[in-house]
């Protein structure tokens, strides 16, 4: 049975104090002692990891995943943060290929492929996103798009290295715009990056991996979104800095 998963994303959004205010808020209208059936991920700037992990490290449904990492594990590399650095804090996940990364950062399919080995390799789950821009799903492009950038970032992984990936597809179209993929757009486009899953790593490993939608997730649309058969859970970026819109989202995965 795959985890079901709602991860909030917050972006370079909250200084310390703030971040550590909302973990605090969310902790109190989910329970301190969370169990729920849906896994929550929160996903904070570098700078406050530790104090979030601090909070939720003794709640069993709680993890945090950090927002992206090096592809080395050290080096001169001024600036960055490396996926070893992460994990040595208790954290068990990192987002990578997310297409702000891709698109302002110049971060492509062989580098994300060097990043999600970097992650594999210090015990690091990739939360691994994909999905097409404006003009691809225009062209009727999309499909062969996200199944390029699941081939060419995450396939190079054995079986076993596989078991630890979440997909998040998330339409660049619907990023941030208050536009989100239509159900029906969100549940094939699910099934098709199963379906591309399997022919590559077989049907068990397609009906265990998590894959999440991204795009505009909020407390109105999430229960339809998540309602689809292929649709495990969602990223969710603005509606997450809210403790009221993210608890009520987790609510509507259950
Ligand atoms: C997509 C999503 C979270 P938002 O980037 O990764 O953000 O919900 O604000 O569209």
């Amino acid at each position: 049975m795959r985890a079901r998963i709602v991860a909030g994303n917050w972006k370079m959004n909250t200084v310390p104090s703030e971040g550590v205010g909302l973990v605090v808020e969310i902790l109190e209208k989910l329970d301190s002692k969370y169990t729920g059936d849906t896994r929550v991920i929160l996903s904070p700037p570098f700078t406050h990891l530790i104090d979030v992990i601090d909070h939720v490290w003794e709640v069993p449904q709680i993890s945090v995943a950090a927002q992206n990492c090096h592809h080395e594990d050290n080096g001169a590399y001024t600036g960055e943060i490396s996926a070893g650095m992460i994990s040595d804090l208790n954290i068990d996940a990192v987002i990578l290929g997310h297409s702000e990364r891709r698109q302002y950062f110049g971060e492509d399919d062989a580098l994300l492929a060097k990043k999600v080995n970097a992650a594999i390799r210090n015990s690091l789950m990739p939360i691994f996103c994909v999905g097409e821009v404006l003009e691809d799903r225009k062209a009727n492009k999309h499909n062969e798009v996200v199944t390029s950038q699941l081939t060419q970032g995450l396939f190079h992984l054995s079986s076993e290295e596989f078991k630890n990936v979440i997909i998040a597809y998330e339409p660049v179209w619907a990023i941030g715009t208050g536009e989100t993929a239509s159900p029906q757009q969100a549940q094939d486009m699910h099934k098709s990056i199963r379906a591309h899953v399997a022919s590559k790593y077989g049907e068990d490993a397609a009906n265990n991996v998590s894959i999440l939608y991204g795009g505009s997730v909020k407390p109105n649309n999430a229960s339809e979104i998540f309602s689809q058969p292929d649709v495990d859970g969602g990223l969710i970026g603005g509606a997450s800095l809210n403790a009221d819109d993210f608890v009520s989202i987790v609510h509507a995965m259950a």
